[in-house]
């Protein structure tokens, strides 16, 4: 068994793959695919952009496809990243000018202001055009420099309270216990017989 994941972010692919390699399904991306363009992303919310991702490559596999729309959300910046958050810092720029831009928006935020969390909207979409879309969401604060260098993305900088460490810190393992893009997933998971019966 298998399952195409419409994403060409390496990060989130090796947690897909954590997460359904214990089910025994293999995990195919669009970094498999040589000849896939790049879906823009013209939603403003997480949703939108999950099932226009989920769409867009189902119609072009003729497969059942998951899409993954994820981002920050920091209170002290009115809920910015959000679904900026893979170029918050400009176009072709890494994740390090991200965690930078962040930071120092945060300059002199003390701790307690400074909670955030992570936003996971899957959307699957059937070759006939169905689409359904799940979410997911992990509480944190974030910290005042990176920590750590497992993960990706806003990982060195956000803090779990329940692990007492960042989301770098934690082996992809610890980190598929408790993110929200493997609680939008366990969601997802509980509803896929409905979603395919008959
Ligand atoms: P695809 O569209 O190809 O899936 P993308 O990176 O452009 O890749 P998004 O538009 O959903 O994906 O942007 C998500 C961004 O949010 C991502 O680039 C990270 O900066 C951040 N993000 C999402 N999940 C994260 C996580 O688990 N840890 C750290 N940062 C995360």
């Amino acid at each position: 068994k298998r399952m195409i994941i419409a994403t060409k972010n390496k990060g989130k692919v090796a947690e897909f793959q954590q997460l359904f390699g214990k089910k025994g399904i293999d995990v195919r991306s669009l970094l498999d695919y040589n000849d896939i363009p790049d879906v823009e992303e013209t939603g403003t919310t997480f949703a939108d952009n999950a099932i226009l991702k989920a769409t867009t490559i189902a119609n072009m596999l003729h497969e059942v496809v998951i899409a993954d729309d994820s981002g920050l959300i920091v209170d002290a910046l009115n809920g910015e990243p959000g679904v900026y958050s893979a170029r918050y810092a400009g176009e072709g720029k890494d994740d390090q000018a991200n965690i930078e831009k962040v930071l120092t928006k945060l300059q002199g935020v003390p701790f307690e202001q400074r909670t955030a969390r992570f936003h996971c909207t899957l959307a699957v979409a059937k070759p006939n055009g169905e689409t359904t879309t799940v979410d997911g969401v992990c509480e944190g604060y974030i910290t005042e420099e990176p920590i750590g260098g497992n993960g990706f993305g806003y990982d060195p900088i956000f803090y779990v309270p329940e692990k007492q460490r960042t989301m770098a810190q934690l082996t992809k393992e610890e980190k598929n216990e408790i993110s929200h893009r493997a609680k939008a997933l366990q969601h997802l998971l509980s509803i896929w017989d409905k979603l395919f019966e008959k």
